[in-house]
């Protein structure tokens, strides 16, 4: 595929996780071992809203060992996982672009967080997860995916709007 020289485009992406312990008003599935302690949601999306399925085709998110089968592929956003637990762990996100686009896949990687860190230290933390009103822990981070040299095809798709 013929690729466009001299150009590199940049995308914007937030990903990360929010965190809630289980409660009466946020139980656990019926089928959830009855040690989890948190209900999480691990996603990758576009801040300003736009759908990431004009470039990425799938997410797949790579769980700690101690779940059944790790690996947890989402083909079509929102590309999410919810899911429950008791630990903490560092989760390899794989990102995987639309075939004609010739690019390669990126890992990005996050600690999920699920409880909240102290207001002082999170002031001190660029990146720390913080804790809303509501009892939630958001942990997201901001990074920018760059294609360097795009195909004409990803050079279109990347700047329709
Ligand atoms: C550690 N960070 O150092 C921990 C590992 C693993 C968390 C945390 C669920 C497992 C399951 C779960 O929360 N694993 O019951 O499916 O050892």
């Amino acid at each position: 595929q013929r690729r466009i020289h001299g150009i590199s485009i940049s995308k914007p992406i937030i990903y990360g996780n929010y965190a809630e312990p289980v409660s009466e008003k946020n139980p656990l599935p019926p089928n959830a071992p009855k040690d989890h302690t948190h209900i999480w949601t691990l996603f990758v999306k576009d801040p300003t809203g736009q759908d990431l399925s004009t470039y990425i085709k799938r997410v797949v998110f790579k769980l700690h060992e101690t779940y059944p089968n790790p690996n947890r592929t989402v083909d079509h956003p929102p590309f999410e996982l919810r899911e429950s637990g008791w630990g903490e762990f560092e989760v390899a996100i794989k990102i995987y672009f639309n075939s004609i686009c010739g690019e390669k896949s990126v890992t990005l990687y996050h600690n999920l967080k699920l409880h909240p860190y102290p207001p002082e230290v999170v002031s001190l933390n660029a990146g720390a997860p913080v804790t809303t009103k509501e009892g939630r822990v958001e942990s997201i981070l901001y990074e920018e995916i760059v294609f360097n040299e795009p195909t004409e095809k990803m050079f279109r798709l990347l700047t329709a709007k």
